[in-house]
């Protein structure tokens, strides 16, 4: 482990758990030599492929989810090829820091979900059926399949047996990263999964269960920090971090997103959503057409970096998502490879500490390219 990971922000704790143990050299794949050293550290897990559901309710059928274990197998590949940097494994941070920004009855319901729904018989993966939609009470059933519901921002999501292991190491990913910048890295990557954006202090839904990036603000808040800017560039709009932070001025939350009048979340999203109470002023969304190409995105991402200058957080986490990719089978922006490097370098100018989590992207074979350009965009001098 080199000894050059011991230079605090002045707003850190130097009491903070250290960085990983035994970093993995990457080896080569391509031509010995030919490769930059981009020194951009990723933090990984093969957890993650615990995670593994057989179904998503998808136009009425039970399909093999879009949000699978290869996706993140594809980044890393990516990873390698180009030589972005040392790939660590996570430490293990426990339930505190997730329990900063969540319920812990919806912790609790997480991890025993699966134990619950197969003692009563059920035969399938645990999906929702009933939710406290408009007109019902908002108290917690005690029967499971009445949980499962409240405990629900969406239904196409099954909760399995291996999905609460895979959840705790998503979040250990992205604390692992967050700590690595917090030690004083210029940027890290988390390639988290199952990814957390959708994820409300507590619900799950979206493909999401613990919002990794709202765990890591918090903890960069909880360390010393006074203002950090979650960017949100995924497809879909980040609705469970936008809520968890609604309320608050030390976070400023900003999304580009599909326009919820026509896409997922659907209810959550919209232009005028600015936060509320302290934290009026301090949430942004960009809500955009069907066909968005990267004329149009990248002038509110321009916007958006804009609003981030002006807010001068002490930290950028970046909600990283490449459904927006014209290739993903289930968003509809049109932003081609080489946006994606684009965007990344738009995103250094910044001149921030940064901290990248995987979120969402289902054009499974470009993910990699489509990923590992932003970061290389990023970290190109
Ligand atoms: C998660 B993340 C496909 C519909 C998909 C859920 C989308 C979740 C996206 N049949 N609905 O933001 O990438
Ligand atoms: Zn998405």
């Amino acid at each position: 482990m080199p000894s050059d990971l011991t230079i605090f922000y002045s707003f850190f704790q130097p009491e903070f758990p250290g960085p990983p143990v035994g970093r993995i050299r990457i080896s080569s794949v391509a031509t010995p030599g030919s490769k930059e050293d981009l020194s951009l550290l990723t933090v990984f897990s093969p957890d993650h492929s615990l995670r593994d559901a057989k179904t998503e309710l998808s136009g009425g059928e039970l399909v093999k989810p879009y949000e699978c274990p290869a996706r993140v197998e594809y980044v890393l590949e990516q990873i390698r090829l180009v030589g972005l940097g040392d790939v660590v494994p996570p430490n293990a941070y426990g339930l505190d820091p997730v329990l900063r920004v969540h319920d812990p009855q919806y912790i609790e319901f997480l991890r025993s979900c699966w134990s619950q729904w197969t003692a009563k018989g059920n035969k399938g993966e645990a999906i929702p059926s009933v939710l406290p939609s408009r007109g019902m009470r908002q108290r917690v059933p005690q029967n499971i399949n009445g949980k499962i519901g409240y405990y629900a921002m969406a239904v196409e999501t099954a909760i399995t047996d291996g999905t609460w292991p895979a959840v705790q190491a998503s979040s250990n990913v992205a604390l692992t990263a967050q700590a690595l910048i917090s030690q004083g890295e210029p940027a890290a990557f988390a390639l988290c999964r199952p990814p957390g954006h959708h994820a409300t202090r507590d619900q799950f839904g979206g493909y999401c269960f613990v919002n990794n990036i709202a765990v890591c603000a918090q903890a960069f808040l909880d360390q010393g920090a006074e203002r950090v800017a979650v960017l949100d560039v995924d497809f879909h709009h980040g609705n469970g971090t936008q809520s968890i932070f609604y309320e608050r001025p030390d976070v400023m939350f900003l999304s580009l997103h599909g326009d919820p009048l026509h896409s997922f979340p659907y209810f959550l999203g919209f232009a005028n959503e600015k936060g509320a109470g302290s934290g009026a002023g301090f949430n942004h969304n960009y809500p955009l057409a069907p066909g968005t190409a990267y004329d149009i995105w990248g002038d509110a991402l321009q916007d958006a970096c804009r609003k981030i200058e002006a807010f001068a957080p002490d930290v950028l986490a970046v909600s990283l998502g490449v459904d927006t990719f014209e290739g993903d089978p289930i968003s509809f922006f049109r932003l081609t490879g080489d946006d994606f490097k684009r965007y990344g370098t738009l995103l250094a100018s910044l001149k921030l500490p940064t901290l990248f989590v995987m979120e969402g992207g289902y054009a499974v074979k470009e993910i990699g390219v489509n990923t590992v350009n932003v970061l290389t965009g990023f970290s190109s001098k």
